[in-house]
């Protein structure tokens, strides 16, 4: 097994790469000659780097299943593979993992999942390991960019001589955290040059019951060898230290513990399923007290324990959110690892502290004209997964449900069959319609409720940071393709009334929806204006203004959530209360204010030259 440092004879490169970089740098290193995800923090970037490097194929799928069906199939076909996802979309993708479990492939597979502790980005804080436990794959687990890099050239060896999908598990501090990486510049493991020819092989990849029973052995069989393979696989390593306490450790959570706990001995875990058994027991049997630190869940202590290896892990770590080297220091204080001195002062603690700040919709964001009229027609809104779900803010307040991607829509029609009289409108993105949008509108028209389901198409993924999909005609390798119109896709799946408008469009936005609730049938709005970051959009920024004189400090335009809105120094003589003002820098000149202001106090764009121009009392 080649790990970093076995490069006799190599030209060596050093450079800072973040996890995400690594792990691209690595697969196209290795040889990966196929690549598919769907974009999710703290993963997305993966993709995006890979896809830039030279002879190789990747794509942003409409989800994680196809993605990852994709790899398989050129894993099927001879070429190394690597699919990308967030924890939540292995979700998505988990069928396609169990099958590929059972089948093995003909070339190697890495199936990178990148974790959310701490749920910076994710509605939950799934373990992705219990994933390979249960499908019985290979778990890796890098502890920094260098092993990042490494472990995914390990993972599609391992895949290859076990003929196992193999997933590496990062998490959000690998995945984004920059550190030095060496590295062989030259090769790449050069794939095949020849096109591949698919090999048949029924009873292999032709899961029938009587194929699959066949393959169910093939599966525990090979889980076993794997087993022997952890204890000599050169990523799990004791690093000798004081034998009082012996820390078993993997991923980010080693970095802590090694800076709080120095003089402890150490097993650290590239390979966290399955354990190094008689390693580990082997450790164990050299220390006088047995803890394991990980992020997340008690994934390696459960296992310890299945082991007959006493140890303590979760009792002193946290369960719940990121570990830090300050979390792992309080815990090891707490429980009489550290004296109490070895905390830092409470001013030190205040001055590392980043001040608090809230997620909200962008000034200019399309999504927001939708709230406004949900909620000025008091309408139930079932969100889902996208920037819109930001509307869920105060004060807009204006989501009400929001769940998983794809979720909206099916809720919102249970909502109907359960025979709630209030209408309720599923609001769904365009990238995530593609996503897991279109079966659930379906059974909207197909079994028939009075759902509103408005598709927020910004004309692209915005919340991962703008990625093109089905609906943009562009690839993620920049090839321009043919993009799948909404309307009529929308017209196919049964739904007869289709209304598309412009979210900055108050007036048409209410109509429209009036016009759906008149209706006793599915209907679907179309909300088309492109999302405000884009280079297109901020071309076109032209900063509104207040007009002071006019402006009588009602408030009502603040109930849009707009963050280029502010309470002036100025003073409404009227009613004492603060008059608004507007940030020129943060202004897209969107008019979605200027709409809701009863008194016309805020200039819309075609007023501004003709007004004179005060600056904005601050
Ligand atoms: C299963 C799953 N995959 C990926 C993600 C990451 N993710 C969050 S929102 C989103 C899509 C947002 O795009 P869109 O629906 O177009 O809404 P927008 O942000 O553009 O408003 C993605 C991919 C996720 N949360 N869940």
């Amino acid at each position: 097994m080649v790990l970093h440092g076995d490069t006799a004879g190599q030209k060596l490169v050093r450079k800072l790469l973040s996890g995400n970089e690594a792990v691209a740098q690595g697969a196209w290193a290795a040889g990966v000659r196929v690549a598919a995800g769907y974009p999710g923090t703290p993963g997305t970037e993966i993709l995006e780097h890979f896809a830039a490097m030279p002879g190789v194929y990747a794509e942003w799928s409409p989800n994680e299943q196809v993605a990852l069906n994709v790899a398989i199939g050129a894993a099927y076909a001879g070429s190394r593979s690597m699919a990308v996802m967030k924890q939540v979309g292995l979700n998505v993708a988990a069928d396609a993992l169990f099958y590929a479990a059972a089948t093995g492939l003909a070339a190697g597979l890495v199936l990178v999942v990148a974790d959310d502790p701490g749920m910076h980005s994710s509605q939950d804080e799934q373990d992705s390991r219990r994933y390979a436990r249960f499908a019985r794959v290979p778990c890796l687990e890098p502890s920094d960019s260098q092993t990042a890099r490494d472990l995914v050239q390990v993972a599609l060896a391992v895949s290859e001589q076990f003929d196992v999908p193999v997933m590496l598990r990062t998490t959000t501090r690998i995945a984004h955290a920059h550190s030095v990486v060496t590295f062989d510049e030259a090769p790449r493991r050069e794939p095949r040059t020849e096109l591949p020819s698919y090999q048949i092989d029924i009873a292999k990849y032709a899961l029938a019951p009587a194929h699959a029973r066949i393959r169910r052995g093939v599966v525990e069989e090979r889980m076993a060898r794997l087993a022997d393979f952890a204890d000599t696989f050169a990523g799990n390593v004791i690093e000798p230290g004081e034998a009082e306490l012996g820390i078993v450790a993997n991923g980010v959570a080693y970095q802590y513990a090694r800076e709080i706990l120095p003089r402890a001995s150490f097993l650290k875990l590239g390979m966290t399923y399955p354990l190094p058994r008689r390693l580990v027991a082997r450790f164990a049997a050299q220390v006088r007290r047995l803890l394991v630190i990980e992020e997340q869940d008690s994934f390696i202590e459960e296992e310890l324990r299945l082991l007959g290896i006493a140890c303590e892990g979760k009792s002193i770590f946290p369960l719940i959110g990121e570990l830090s080297p300050a979390a792992v220091l309080e815990s090891a204080v707490r429980a009489g690892l550290l004296p109490p001195t070895s905390r830092p002062t409470r001013a030190a603690t205040q001055r590392l502290a980043p001040p608090l700040r809230p997620p909200a919709l962008c000034p200019g964001c399309p999504h927001r004209g939708i709230f406004v009229i949900t909620n000025k027609l008091k309408l139930v809104v079932n969100g889902d997964i996208g920037c819109y779900g930001l509307g869920l803010m105060p004060p807009l307040s204006a989501v009400h449900t929001c769940g998983c991607m794809g979720a909206s829509i099916g809720v919102a029609h249970g909502v109907a069959k359960a025979g709630v009289q209030e209408r309720n409108v599923a609001v769904i993105g365009d990238s995530t319609f593609f996503h897991s949008g279109i079966p659930a509108l379906l059974n909207v028209a197909y079994n028939k409720s009075n759902t509103i389901t408005i598709i927020m198409d910004n004309g692209t993924t915005a919340m991962t940071g703008h990625q093109p999909h089905s609906g943009t005609g562009r690839t993620l390798q920049q090839v321009t393709t043919s993009a799948t119109p909404l309307e009529p896709l929308v017209r196919a799946l049964g739904i007869e009334h289709v209304y598309t408008v412009d979210p900055y469009a108050l007036p048409e936005v209410e109509q429209a929806l009036n016009d759906c609730l008149a209706l006793d049938e599915p209907a679907v709005i179309i909300s088309q204006r492109g999302c405000a970051l884009l280079p297109e959009a901020r071309r076109r920024y032209l900063p509104l203004r207040v007009d002071a004189a006019q402006c009588v400090a009602c408030g009502v335009c603040l109930r849009v959530g707009c963050p280029a809105l502010f309470n002036s120094n100025e003073v409404c003589e009227l009613n004492q209360r603060p008059r608004v003002a507007i940030d020129p820098l943060l202004c897209t000149g969107c008019e979605i204010c200027a709409q809701v202001c009863p008194v016309g106090a805020i200039l819309f764009r075609e007023q501004l030259a003709a007004a004179p121009q005060d600056e904005p009392q601050r």
